[in-house]
């Protein structure tokens, strides 16, 4: 893996940190097939149960998809930009672990849409979120016309983009836009402590809600049912269900491998 995105595991967590502070880690091809990279080592490796995802340097998460790089793309390279980073995006929603935006600084444009692709936002109270494509005359297409109404209703979603306005963290936590806003110092540490959290519980257990809860989103609720009551079926077929199940009855804390 090349020096634009960095990648270590401590136990059962995952540190990814997108690594180009000299551009505000902004995203060109390189990092994202990097990212995707990544993402698919962590899937094979079932050591790891939360992934933390970060940006280097104090300033930034992500400031965008790297505006110098596609300033002179073709139209069928432009939609294929945006094909690499909707498919990289994906990759990370629907990865086996859980995965943590610890979002340090600005999260704008693509980064703003690589956050929101995260199971989990906490914010450092400097960040700053925005999707302003629209000041330079494209929009979010990394998903983030999807992914954002879907977060925070329609109507806050199309004032962001319309506006192109940068959401200090204390906002982002009132529209729902992350989970938690902490002070800079101490993101990181809560991110910890909530990925301890996470790696307490059944992993099998978590990686089957969370694809319900991905894939029911996008289904009728009829089939949405049909599918979690499946999913739910499957737990049944891990060591996990007998674990937690038989822990609680014979009172004692369940060992999750
Ligand atoms: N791309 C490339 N370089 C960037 C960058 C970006 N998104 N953001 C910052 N940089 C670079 C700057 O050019 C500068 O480089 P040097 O001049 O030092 O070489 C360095 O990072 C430091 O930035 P500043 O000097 O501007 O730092 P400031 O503190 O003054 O300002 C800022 C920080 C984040 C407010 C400012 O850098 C800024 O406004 N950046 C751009 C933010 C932005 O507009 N982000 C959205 C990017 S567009 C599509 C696919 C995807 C997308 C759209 C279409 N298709 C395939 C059609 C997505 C687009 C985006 O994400």
């Amino acid at each position: 893996m090349s020096e634009c995105v960095l990648y270590e595991h401590r136990g059962p967590v995952g540190y990814l940190t997108i690594n180009r502070p000299k551009a505000l880690n902004a995203l060109n091809e390189e990092v994202l097939l990097n990212l995707e990279n990544a993402i698919s080592l962590i899937n094979e490796d079932k050591r790891i149960k939360v992934v933390i995802l970060t940006g280097s340097g104090e300033k930034s998460f992500v400031a965008g998809a790297d505006i110098a790089a596609m300033k002179d793309m073709s139209p069928v390279e432009a939609r294929d930009f945006s094909r690499l980073g909707q498919r990289v995006f994906r990759s990370i929603e629907t990865a086996r672990p859980i995965v943590i935006a610890a979002i340090n600084g600005y999260a704008l444009g693509g980064g703003c849409e690589l956050a929101m692709a995260c199971d989990i936002r906490v914010a450092s109270e400097k960040a700053k979120m925005g999707i302003p494509e629209v000041t330079l005359g494209v929009f979010p297409s990394f998903a983030g016309t999807q992914r954002l109404p879907r977060l925070v209703g329609l109507g806050y979603a199309k004032e962001m983009l319309a506006t192109a306005k940068k959401v200090p963290a204390e906002e982002a936590l009132r529209i729902g836009l992350v989970n938690h806003v902490v002070p800079a110092e101490q993101l990181m540490e809560y991110c910890e402590g909530l990925a301890a959290e996470i790696c307490q519980h059944s992993t099998a257990a978590i990686a089957y809600g969370k694809m319900s809860m991905n894939a029911g989103l996008e289904m009728d609720m009829d089939r949405a049912l049909e599918h979690e009551a499946t999913l739910f079926g499957l737990t049944f077929s891990t060591e996990d269900q007998r674990e937690g199940m038989g822990a609680f009855l014979e009172k004692r804390s369940p060992k999750f491998p």
